[in-house]
């Protein structure tokens, strides 16, 4: 019989002591949602939160995991509403203040949902959004590798990636992409532990339906532990009798058995009674039981029994991932547990006082980390110190920088596509072979060659754990792509779904942080699909991941392509999303210093927490690139330190407007032909039409916000680039905008100085066609330009294009 396992003394002394660990976290986790919405005012607005009965659910396994099972190596990502569960653990290990957990929801206090940037303690991936926290955990497993496979990472072992998921998150569909990624790369760290607690926000979720969830895990190469019920049942199953007691709660409806748990032992008896009446040998079981320890036996599931957790997690394989189905009771152990609607509950005064004299703990005495426990205070103080997870201090590592020096000074000729001049830059790093070329790793959801990484690729090889010829090269067979697979390769090969990319840039980004080893990661997609990842794009920036992605090919401009690939929306999407830089260049040399500075922007660091300001240039970030394939001849030019600055800053004048001129026309990307050749024709009837080539409309009015609020906090002299771009134009004079996009991203600049603006730019959906006739069509070509320059001064154009 395993209930009856002899436990040696230690174990026994552990396993107390651990038992008074989990009184306590499901203590201070309760008191502290508690405090944060009935003892400290903040207004309606932040009382509310579904934490108190979700928090619950995970108290004994996330016990078992912190106080026992965890190495330092491994990171964890916690499902949002069990936040106080984690503060609370930390607290417990001295790695949490009494005054976050006072602050709980609160300006400045611990996050609603464990965050990397915002919270304090050792967070080590950011959930909220769900199914992204889950999916980020098989991908830092998948980088660690990477990281390992280059003989990195000497200090840190390989550690488990770990995700405490809620069963709801399987709904979400990057979950299920994510699944079939990892088993083409052949996961192993990784271990999901769902807390299956069958209710989600509004409702019980199917059982049927999620076993079947079980046997797609299998599919997937996965290990599936079931930890189903608890060392209480196991033994009572194991008693004459016990077998039916085992297949009746087998059959048990989810809603039944919630209600019962929610009821308590009296109801449990009524119902267990009448349903196995003819059944003495189990009802045998259940007189031998009073109540309330029927009721402790009957919701004795295997995700609240410290023992059966342990064993299930000491005893999981290593050598594949693994999927722990935990069953629990949400709210386990409060009032309202098992309750369908107990999502938002929670607890009254009078409940928590009921439960603070449950818990043995005396007025005043509520935040105390160790009041109430019923062993030696100190025995328990001893065994925290020797927590294996704690062993090697703070886990927030730091990855050296790396040197850009090998950066290559290229000569831009003829004509040129911001895509191809993206490939070469890195094909060209690739040659240069130094310490820029070793740390990038490229990555693309299949669309590598389209994108133009062709040729990177050519030269560092794409990665695998296992090493394969290229096997059309074997042979003899002609292709312009070498591409062996191999574990010294760097370019990371992706399956379509863009939720996969932004995922997998999340991790690789933050290599540094998680293994202490840097690295350079380059995404590329389709510039339009950028919406279908883009909840993981916002994800891997609230988590300070540190990338580079190109969008390419973008916008009209990749005409017979069509409709559902000619991206609108993406330059408000970059200037709007925190954490990422955007930048739309026009020409090649634009693109390689924009490249250069980018290699350096993501990996600076500045004083935690600082102060978002000024472009956020100190602190760094992530960058994206929006790319064009339309050949342009590239200008003849030295880059001046001026001009370098300006564009990184976001623009510069490609032709001075004249003090006096009434018109210049400001464009940005592809469409510089357009409103070069258009302001060549005004100039034969206007004095001093200037051009204002954009390359980032997102920074540029970064840095006017900055400015205007270091303005207003009192710094007179604060001044943004824009202010001084605009500033050598009369305010009488109008800006005329032209860009590849919604042209929203370029009007706001007419409030920056009170300029009239005339904004061009794509407002309606695409379709196929010459560059030329959707120019003409959708109103971006030069005449459209000269038109808008009319009705915009009023007066006629002397010249038009024929
Ligand atoms: C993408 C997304 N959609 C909706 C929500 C709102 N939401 C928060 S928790 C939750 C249900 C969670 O259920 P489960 O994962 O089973 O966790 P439990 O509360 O049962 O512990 C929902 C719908 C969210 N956070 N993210
Ligand atoms: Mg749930």
């Amino acid at each position: 019989m395993e209930g009856a396992r002899m436990i040696p003394a230690d174990e026994a002394t552990n396993l107390a002591i651990l038992r008074e660990l989990e009184r306590k976290v499901l203590w201070i986790s309760s008191y502290m949602i508690h405090y944060a919405n009935h003892e400290v005012d903040r207004g309606d607005g932040l009382k509310v939160g579904g934490h108190q009965a979700s928090s619950a659910s995970l108290v004994t396994l996330m016990t078992a995991l912190y106080f026992r099972v965890l190495r330092p190596q491994d990171r964890v990502a916690v499902k949002p509403h069990a936040s106080p569960v984690f503060h609370a653990i930390q607290y417990l290990l001295g790695h949490q203040s009494l005054d976050q957990l006072q602050n709980f929801r609160g300006f400045g206090g611990t996050q609603s949902y464990p965050s990397r940037t915002k919270d304090k303690d050792d967070v080590d991936f950011s959930t909220g959004s769900v199914g992204l926290g889950v999916a980020v955990t098989g991908f830092a497993s998948l980088v660690q590798d990477y990281v390992h496979a280059k003989g990195w990472s000497k200090e840190w072992p390989k550690g488990r990636m770990i995700s405490l998921m809620g069963d709801a998150e399987l709904d979400e569909g990057n979950i299920h992409e994510a699944l079939l990624e990892y088993w083409k790369h052949g996961l192993k760290n990784c271990w999901w532990v769902i807390d299956y607690n069958r209710q989600s926000l509004d409702s019980v979720v199917s059982d049927r339906l999620f076993m079947k969830l079980a046997g797609l895990f299998e599919n997937l190469g996965w290990k599936v532990v079931l930890i189903k019920y608890g060392k209480l049942l196991q033994r009572a199953f194991a008693e004459p009798g016990g077998q039916r007691l085992k297949e009746w709660i087998d059959d048990c409806p989810n809603m039944l058995y919630s209600a019962l748990v929610f009821q308590g032992g009296a109801a449990w008896r009524r119902q267990l009674e009448q349903d196995l009446a003819i059944h003495p040998d189990t009802l045998a079981i259940l007189r031998r039981h009073d109540d309330e320890a029927l009721a402790q036996l009957m919701t004795n599931l295997g995700g609240h029994d410290l023992e059966a957790i342990i064993e299930a997690f000491e005893g999981a394989p290593s050598d594949q991932p693994v999927c722990f189905i935990a069953y629990t009771i949400k709210g386990f152990g409060l009032p309202f547990q098992g309750h369908k609607d107990n999502h938002a509950g929670l607890m009254t005064k009078a409940q928590i006082e009921a439960l603070r004299v449950r818990e043995d703990i005396n007025q005043g005495e509520e935040w105390d980390r160790l009041a109430g426990v019923r062993v030696a205070a100190s025995k328990i103080e001893d065994f925290l110190a020797r927590v294996p997870f704690r062993q090697k201090g703070a886990r927030r590592l730091q990855g050296p920088r790396i040197a850009l020096d090998t950066f290559p000074k290229l000569e831009w000729k003829g004509q040129l596509a911001t895509q191809s001049g993206f490939g070469r830059v890195l094909d060209e790093i690739a040659r240069a072979n130094g310490p820029l070329a070793e740390r990038i790793v490229t990555t693309s959801p299949d669309v590598t060659v389209s994108t133009n990484l062709g040729a990177w690729v050519n030269r560092r090889g794409l990665f695998s754990l296992a090493s394969q010829e290229d096997l059309f090269r074997e042979r003899g067979l002609m292709s312009p792509q070498r591409w062996a697979l191999s574990p010294k390769g760097q370019h990371i090969e992706l399956g379509i779904a863009e939720m996969n990319l932004f995922l997998m840039l999340a991790a690789l980004g933050l290599s540094h942080s998680l293994f202490g080893e840097r690295l350079l990661p380059v995404g590329t997609l389709y510039d339009p699909f950028i919406c279908r990842g883009l909840d993981a794009l916002n994800y891997a920036c609230y988590q300070d991941a540190r990338f580079i992605v190109a969008g390419t090919p973008s916008g009209l401009t990749l005409a017979p392509e069509g409709g559902a690939h000619q991206s609108i929306s993406t330059p408000l999407i970059g200037m709007a999303q925190d954490g990422l830089a955007s930048f739309e260049p026009a020409y090649a040399d634009e693109l390689a210093v924009i490249m250069e500075w980018a290699f350096d922007y993501i990996q600076r660091q500045a004083a935690e927490h600082g102060d978002p300001r000024w472009q956020r240039d100190e602190q760094g970030g992530s960058v994206y690139l929006r790319l064009s394939t339309r050949p342009l001849e590239q200008p003849t030019r030295t880059i001046t330190p001026e001009l370098r600055q300006g564009i990184i800053d976001g623009g510069y004048w490609l032709r001075r407007p004249d003090p006096a001129a009434e018109l210049a026309i400001v464009y940005c990307g592809a469409v510089a032909p357009e409103a070069i050749a258009a302001a060549g024709l005004l100039s034969e009837d206007r004095r001093g039409v200037g051009v204002l080539a954009v390359t980032s409309a997102d920074r540029l009015s970064a840095g006017w916000h900055a400015a205007q609020r270091a303005k207003d906090e009192g710094d007179r002299a604060a001044r943004a680039r824009v202010e001084d771009l605009l500033g050598g134009l009369s305010r009488d004079a109008a800006l005329l905008t032209v860009m590849d996009g919604y042209p929203e991203a370029l009007s706001w600049l007419g409030g920056v100085r009170g300029h009239r603006v005339r904004a061009l730019g794509v407002e309606h959906f695409g379709q196929s066609g010459s560059i030329g006739e959707l120019y003409g069509h959708y109103g971006l070509d030069v005449n459209a330009i000269l038109a808008a320059a009319e009705g915009i001064s009023g007066r006629p154009v002397r010249y038009r294009v024929q």
